[in-house]
């Protein structure tokens, strides 16, 4: 199998990123389709690299979805849902403020997600520029499973994101991430989640304001598995059979 990842910057700025896990004689196939993702870029780089000993996963964390009125609203709901995964308000409060006002530390948006301490809210990504990269994972057929999606109503507008995030976030779980906070960082994109073992994959919309630049991931983890815990995010492949 081949790992194939896909990142574009525009203006020294990270805009899109993708991957696939497929079979060699898929190559062409994926390349062509990966290049189309971004909208504009003045970089694209392309990364291929041989995978062995790759996981299934039998079923994706169950889809819920749900739409608010206003963002303080959707942050409300998002907090009571990761109080289920046993993080504490405070914490949850503090990761969506994070994301607010960029995570990098050097301002905007990193292109990793934050690892955040679930009992004392520290950073433990050891680069907070860059943070921790959810890689190696994809679908065993991901077209089957786009038929699925659009059999049960998701619009074609958010299939992408939605196939490659419910991706993520069920790998995530099974390297022993406890809940996951997301929102995009596409200024058109306001659909948001948070994901844990209990909760499942929770679509919350509007997880910000309409043209809001900023966004990215937070995972709140168990600080002494961490080391694990990031060897298996950016090392292990995983595949998913279904939904
Ligand atoms: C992203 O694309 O950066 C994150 C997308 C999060 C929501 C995906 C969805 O379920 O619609």
């Amino acid at each position: 199998m081949l790992s194939i990842r896909m990142r574009a910057e525009l203006e020294g700025r990270h805009v899109s990123g993708a991957e696939r896990l497929i079979p060699a004689e898929e190559l062409d196939k994926a390349v062509k389709e990966l290049i189309r993702r971004p909208k504009a870029y003045d970089k694209l780089v392309i990364t291929v690299e041989k995978v062995k000993g790759i996981h299934v996963i039998p079923k994706a964390l169950t889809i819920y979805s749900y739409d608010f009125k206003s963002v303080e609203e959707a942050h409300s709901f998002a907090v009571e849902l990761l109080k289920k995964e046993g993080v504490p308000e405070e914490l949850s409060r503090k990761a969506i403020e994070l994301l607010k006002r960029g995570a990098n530390p050097e301002g905007g948006n990193m292109r990793g997600a934050v690892l955040m301490d679930i009992q004392t809210g520290e950073r433990l990504e050891p680069d907070q520029e860059r943070g921790i990269r959810t890689v190696r994972v994809d679908w065993k057929d991901r077209k089957a499973i786009r038929r699925l999606l659009r059999e049960r109503g998701i619009k074609k507008h958010y299939i992408d994101r939605l196939i490659d995030a419910l991706a993520l976030a069920t790998k995530n779980v099974y390297c022993g991430v406890i809940a996951e906070l997301c929102w995009s960082d596409d200024p058109d994109y306001i659909t948001g989640y948070v994901a844990g073992p209990n909760i499942g994959y929770r679509r919350i919309k509007p997880m910000k304001e309409e043209g809001a630049p900023l966004g990215g991931r937070v995972y709140f983890v168990k600080s002494e598995a961490v080391v694990e815990l990031i060897e298996c995010l950016e090392g292990k492949a995983f595949l998913i059979e279904n939904l």
